[in-house]
């Protein structure tokens, strides 16, 4: 495929430029969630724990350093549900304090703060009594969510409710690798309801706390492609429309009234009439994660979140990024990507911020620590930082708001 060319130009006033972490994935020790269970289970596809993950619970004012002296706007990081709340209704003064410590760290070093409330990760003791799978996990989240917006409402800068609650059901209930490990299509549904619920629940304990801090949802989506030629090509649509019913479109619906969209996209899902494949296309690179590398899927989703919601909300990128060793190829598709974002909002869609994931190498779920996604790079035994080539680059990008070459 050809892509178009881009007219360059500057990204708008105010454009905000952000790296983003998760709790579980850099602070370490989060031994009282669903997925330190799971890490630990025999018969699990997972890698290896998380473990230390990047000591960021302790190094947090390091990373705030670095997203400072990169150049970026804005830094994107995620509470612990299980710290915060370690037994049902027992509350960590302690937690929220970190947290509140970190914002405040951030602030100071003219960095704003934009805190997820839920980023994969579920105390144990809820998951125990039915999780997600319970409506009234629909309560206890917003409950959480209003302890954390009453302590950190006057230092955040934009809350994140729930990330990828599409992943997290599709992948936990109905492809069983994550936990809780189910494949029960009519439990995935029920999920995705609960998920949906406690995001509006959480939009509105949020406000009523913080009023004034900007509200939205994290979702993940695709580039969705419909592969083959005639009776296979009006199958394959019709499964990709399912697929995008199920992973997206119930979600981009339940935004309406929020104060922003977060859109995360990593690459393309071909859709067979079998399916979606598991190979890329001829003379396109499959990236280690097992998809394509393929920044062409920033810009699609941009536009599609925009098209589904009639442009009703924002939307802001809350994640897009390459697990790769190769830093060139890190830099040449956040490059792309950010060419996409500039057509995107040529043609009118309101897109105010650009977040890579992830400021560093960490914990990639069920593929450990293999996968490169940073833009600085951890050391597993003394966790020293070092910043990449891309690093800078980007930094730069942001200081200037203009792709290199641009005036
Ligand atoms: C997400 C994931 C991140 C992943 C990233 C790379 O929000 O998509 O939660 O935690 O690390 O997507 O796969």
């Amino acid at each position: 495929m050809t892509e178009p060319v881009t007219t360059r130009a500057s990204f708008p006033d105010g454009f905000s430029w952000g790296t983003a972490t998760a709790a579980h994935q850099i602070e370490g020790g989060n031994w009282n969630n669903d997925w330190w269970r799971h890490e630990h289970q025999p018969g699990t596809l997972c890698a290896e724990p998380s473990g230390d993950a990047c000591d960021s619970y302790h190094r947090w004012a390091e990373d705030a350093d670095l997203v400072a002296s990169l150049g970026f706007t804005d830094y994107r990081f995620s509470v612990e549900w299980s710290r915060v709340e370690p037994a049902p209704g027992e509350w960590s003064v302690a937690a929220l304090d970190h947290y509140r410590r970190i914002c405040d760290g951030l602030t100071a070093r003219g960095v704003n703060p934009v805190v997820t409330l839920h980023h994969f990760t579920t105390p144990r003791w809820l998951a125990d009594l039915g999780g997600w799978e319970s409506a009234d996990t629909v309560e206890r989240f917003a409950t959480f969510c209003e302890k954390v917006a009453v302590a950190l409402g006057d230092v955040m800068t934009r809350a994140c409710t729930i990330n990828e609650p599409n992943v997290v059901a599709f992948y936990g209930w109905s492809f069983g690798v994550f936990p809780p490990g189910k494949r029960d299509p009519d439990l995935a549904d029920r999920v995705t309801r609960t998920f949906i619920d406690a995001h509006r629940a959480a939009v509105e304990a949020i406000r009523t706390a913080a009023p004034g801090v900007p509200v939205g949802l994290t979702l993940s989506m695709s580039d969705w492609a419909a592969v083959g030629d005639g009776d296979d090509r009006t199958r394959a649509e019709a499964k990709l429309a399912r697929y995008r019913e199920f992973m997206e479109d119930r979600f981009l619906a339940a935004t309406e009234g929020d104060d922003f969209i977060g859109v995360q996209a990593y690459s393309r899902a071909r859709v067979g009439p079998d399916g979606v494949l598991r190979t890329g296309e001829e003379g396109v690179p499959m990236l280690p994660m097992g998809y394509e590398l393929w920044p062409q899927a920033l810009e699609a989703t941009l536009r599609r979140a925009w098209e589904v919601t009639g442009g009703r909300v924002p939307l802001l990128v809350t994640e897009n990024g390459i697990g790769t060793d190769d830093d060139d190829q890190r830099i040449s598709y956040v490059e792309r990507a950010l060419e996409g974002v500039l057509r995107a909002i040529a043609d009118g869609v309101d897109v105010r911020g650009y977040t890579y994931w992830s400021l560093l190498d960490n914990f990639e779920w069920v593929f450990g620590y293999r996968p490169k996604f940073g833009l600085v790079s951890v050391d597993r035994t003394t966790f020293e930082r070092t910043p990449k080539p891309s690093a800078a680059w980007l930094g730069e990008i942001a200081r200037a708001g203009t792709l290199p070459g641009d005036a």
